[in-house]
Order: C-alpha cells, then sequence, then structure tokens
C-alpha cells in the first residue's frame, strides 16, 4: 500500500483499464468466473454481429435480461473512488503531479458514468463541466447497455434509451432468459416487434461491441495508453482482446502497473503491484488512504456478486 502511494504521488498520467469485477460489488454478474455470463449462455449465439443477423429476438432477449438486472443496481464504493479521481481538486489531492487521469471500462452498464455525475454534483461543477468531464475522463469502450443503434448504415441514428422494456413484446421475457439458459427454450418475436430506428423504422440494435466488431474511441484510447506512466487494472480476467494489452503497453515503456482483482491468475507476469481481493473493498483505501471520500448511495458488500 505504502509503495503504491508513493508511485501516486509521482505519476503524471493515469489510466484505469476496468472489467467486469468493478460492478461484481453491485450485483452485476462478471462473464468467466463462477456465475459468469459466459458460463450460462453461449457467447457466440448472443454476443456477436453474425448472431443478431441470424436471429435478433434471440440477442434482444438476452440484452432485455441485460438491462432489467443493471437497470436496477446502483454504483458500488469502487466505482465512486475511480468517479473521484476524475475530479481535477481531488486528483491533485492524491496525486500531486498528475497531467490526467481516464477511466478505460469495458463495462456497458454505465455505472461509472453514474457514479461519475454523483460525485461532480456534490463538488458543484455545472453541468457543462459535468458533461466535458464525462467524456474526456470516461471511455466506454465496449459500448452502452441502454444506448440503441439503427442498423441501417445510411442511417446510423444512436441514441440512449433507458425505457424498459424497450418494447411491448420483450415485457417479461427477462424471466424466462433467467430461468432458461438454453436458447432454444427461449420465445420467438418477430422482427417488426423488436426495437425499431425512431428515425427511419429499420431494426434498431443494443449500441455495444460484439466478438468481431471494433471497439469505440480506439485512437483515444491508444494515446492514453500509450503516455500513461501509471496503469489500475480494475476487474478484469484480460482475456479479451484489445483491452487485454494495455497493462503490458504501460508497462514496457516504464510505468508502473497497479492490479486489483479477487484471484491472483488474471495477474500477468512482469513487474507490478497487485492487490488481492473485492475492489470496492480495496481500491478506496489504495486511493485515498484515511482520507477516503464519503459516498452515501455505495452499494455495500453484501450485495456483491462475483
Ligand atoms: C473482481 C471482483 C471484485 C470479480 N473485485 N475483481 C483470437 C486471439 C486473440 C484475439 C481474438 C481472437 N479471436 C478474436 C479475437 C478478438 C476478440 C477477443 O479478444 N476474443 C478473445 C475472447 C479471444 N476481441 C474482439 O473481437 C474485440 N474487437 C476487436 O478486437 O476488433 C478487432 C479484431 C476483430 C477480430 C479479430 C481480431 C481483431 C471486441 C471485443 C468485444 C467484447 N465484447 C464483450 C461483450 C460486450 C457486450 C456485452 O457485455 O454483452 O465484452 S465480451 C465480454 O468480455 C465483455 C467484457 O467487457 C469483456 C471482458 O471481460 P472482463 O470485463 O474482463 O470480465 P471477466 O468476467 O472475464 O473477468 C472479471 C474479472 O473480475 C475476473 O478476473 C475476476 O477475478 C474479477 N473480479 N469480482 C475485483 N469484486
Ligand atoms: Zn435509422
Amino acid at each position: 500500500m505504502e509503495a503504491f502511494q508513493e508511485i501516486l504521488k509521482r505519476s503524471k498520467n493515469i489510466v484505469a483499464i476496468a472489467g467486469a469485477g468493478l460492478s461484481a460489488g453491485s450485483g452485476i454478474p462478471t462473464f468467466r468466473g463462477a456465475g459468469g455470463l459466459w458460463r450460462k449462455y453461449d457467447a457466440i449465439s448472443l454476443a456477436t454481429p453474425e448472431a443478431f443477423r441470424s436471429d435478433p429476438s434471440l440477442v434482444w432477449q438476452f440484452y432485455h435480461y441485460r438491462r432489467t438486472i443493471a437497470g436496477q443496481k446502483s454504483p458500488n464504493a469502487a466505482h465512486y473512488a475511480l468517479a473521484s479521481l476524475s475530479i481535477p481538486s481531488v486528483l491533485k489531492r492524491v496525486a500531486p503531479n498528475a497531467e490526467s487521469f481516464t477511466l478505460v471500462t469495458q463495462n456497458i452498464d454505465g455505472l461509472s458514468t453514474r457514479a461519475f455525475r454523483e460525485v461532480a454534483q456534490r463538488h458543484s461543477l455545472s453541468e457543462r463541466d459535468i458533461d466535458n468531464l464525462t467524456r474526456d475522463t470516461i471511455i466506454e469502450m465496449h459500448g452502452r447497455l441502454f444506448d440503441v443503434l439503427c442498423t441501417d448504415s445510411s442511417c446510423g441514428h444512436r441514441e440512449h434509451n433507458t425505457t424498459n422494456p424497450i418494447c411491448p413484446a420483450l415485457a417479461g421475457t427477462e424471466e424466462i432468459t433467467e430461468r432458461h439458459h438454453e436458447i432454444d427454450e427461449w420465445p420467438a418475436i418477430a422482427p417488426l416487434d423488436l426495437p425499431r430506428c425512431p428515425k427511419c423504422d429499420a431494426l434498431a440494435r443494443p449500441g455495444v461491441v460484439w466478438f468481431g466488431e471494433g471497439i469505440q474511441r480506439t485512437y483515444t484510447i491508444d494515446s492514453v495508453v500509450e503516455k500513461a506512466d501509471l496503469a489500475l487494472v480494475v476487474g478484469t480476467s484480460s482475456t479479451v482482446y484489445p483491452a487485454s494489452g494495455y497493462q503490458s503497453i504501460v508497462a514496457e515503456s516504464g510505468g508502473n502497473v497497479a492490479v486489483f482483482n479477487i484471484d491472483d491468475d488474471t495477474i500477468s507476469s512482469g513487474r507490478h503491484l497487485s492487490f488481492i481481493g473485492k475492489c470496492e473493498d480495496i481500491l478506496p483505501t489504495a486511493l485515498f488512504g484515511a482520507d477516503v471520500p464519503e459516498h452515501p448511495k455505495a452499494v455495500k458488500g453484501d450485495e456483491s456478486c462475483t
């Protein structure tokens, strides 16, 4: 902990690379661990563009289920700790030499952005500053669960839509998805009854990044990772490219890497600090020592899900 805090004090450009473990403490399932989504559901049938082209009904049911879970959850102490670093005055306090902090999250649940908005409002930031800081300091590289995207590339309309259910035909299907992990047990919904683009009425799709698709804001991420001299790797198995490579890029350019994970298997070899345990328990103290900012709404550990 002391070594980490010394590193933090001299770091100039800090990047946090986050994965599903960041939201586990909020009760959102991870992908690969015990109870993970890819242990129950077949990723190739549900999280690829080919799957959506061949059966949009199945894919929409899976994402409706995920939207229903995420919509009921709240940020935890690890989300708030990272969110606080996006506030320039707080960053200066914990890392006096820091010129930048960026969170690159693989998570699509929107909890990091929600935590940041709450923290920023408590610091009395204007809505304009909140929007600018959100754009500059939080990158949701695998898209957003509550974004909806038109499938007609000549339209390309994307919008944020938190309505649940997003269309009447999906109402109640979350219970079938929860109970039946085999997709052949799920109902068939006609494409015309699935979400449609509000601009051109073409079929709409979830605004997330599936296997084989390019990630969001690649060039920005590359420049953030290339200049970083400290990477905080929080709750990711580091198995999915390109996020899996970011910590090595930082280490190879002489930067420091600190890993926060419940499992030491995910920690790659090489020079790094490791904090083994739940990030929602460890990260706030690692960053703020005895001065952890209060976050009255943070989810408590007993709601966690790994
Ligand atoms: C805790 C905790 C607590 C638990 N505290 N810790 C062959 C070789 C190499 C690469 C490829 C390949 N074939 C294809 C590829 C590329 C592919 C890829 O990497 N596949 C691998 C699986 C092999 N990548 C892509 O396709 C990406 N695009 C791309 O690369 O474009 C160019 C390209 C295309 C094709 C070929 C080559 C290049 C896009 C990836 C999109 C990933 N999409 C998903 C779904 C998004 C939408 C959705 O959510 O449904 O993103 S998959 C899923 O995995 C999701 C996650 O963001 C992502 C990463 O998982 P994450 O977050 O690490 O979760 P877990 O569950 O794996 O780990 C959780 C961790 O938390 C664990 O370590 C726990 O121990 C820990 N933990 N509780 C701290 N409380
Ligand atoms: Zn459209």
